[in-house]
């Protein structure tokens, strides 16, 4: 697998509307999108900083990951997507390579995107998203 480019940062925030506003009124950016995405029991906003993609993840479940993540460790960086041309192929390879799943396949994400998780105790402590197309 060779990551394309960073496709987003991902920060875990306990109260969208306030970080939201934040980007906005202090960083002076554009959320070009707000979307729930029930299966990872998140809702998502979107920002663009140039070239490099934002999205705060607020959860609507304290048993879903981004509630666990806040109630053990705060609110906070929580992953780095990297896009690939192919999420199917690109676990299969992390995993030829030793490196634990969290996704033995794809699922949707937000925006539409095919996305796959590798865990972080086999990336060095950064929860890894692979995420493309297809
Ligand atoms: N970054 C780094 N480490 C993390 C982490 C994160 N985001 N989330 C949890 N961990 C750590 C925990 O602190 C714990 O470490 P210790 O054992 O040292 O305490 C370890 O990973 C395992 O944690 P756990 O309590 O056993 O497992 P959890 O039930 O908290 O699950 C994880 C952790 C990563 C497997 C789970 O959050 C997951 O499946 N994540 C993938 C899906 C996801 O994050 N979706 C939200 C974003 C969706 C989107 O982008 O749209």
């Amino acid at each position: 697998m060779k990551p394309n480019y960073i496709e987003h940062i991902g920060i875990a925030v306990t109260n969208l509307d306030e970080a939201k506003a934040y980007y906005e009124k202090v960083l002076g950016l554009e959320c070009y999108a707000v979307e729930e995405v029930a299966d990872q029991k998140v809702r998502t906003a979107f920002f663009m900083v140039g070239q490099t993609k934002l999205e705060l993840l607020e959860s609507t479940d304290p048993e879903g990951p981004v509630g666990k993540f806040i109630e053990k460790r705060g609110a906070g960086v929580h992953h780095i997507a990297f896009a690939v041309d192919d999420v199917n192929t690109a676990l299969k390879d992390a995993e030829s390579k030793g490196v634990a799943l969290i996704d033995k396949a794809p699922r949707k994400g937000a925006e539409g995107l095919s996305i796959g998780f590798l865990h972080p105790k086999s990336t060095f402590g950064v929860l890894t998203e692979l995420c493309g197309k297809k």
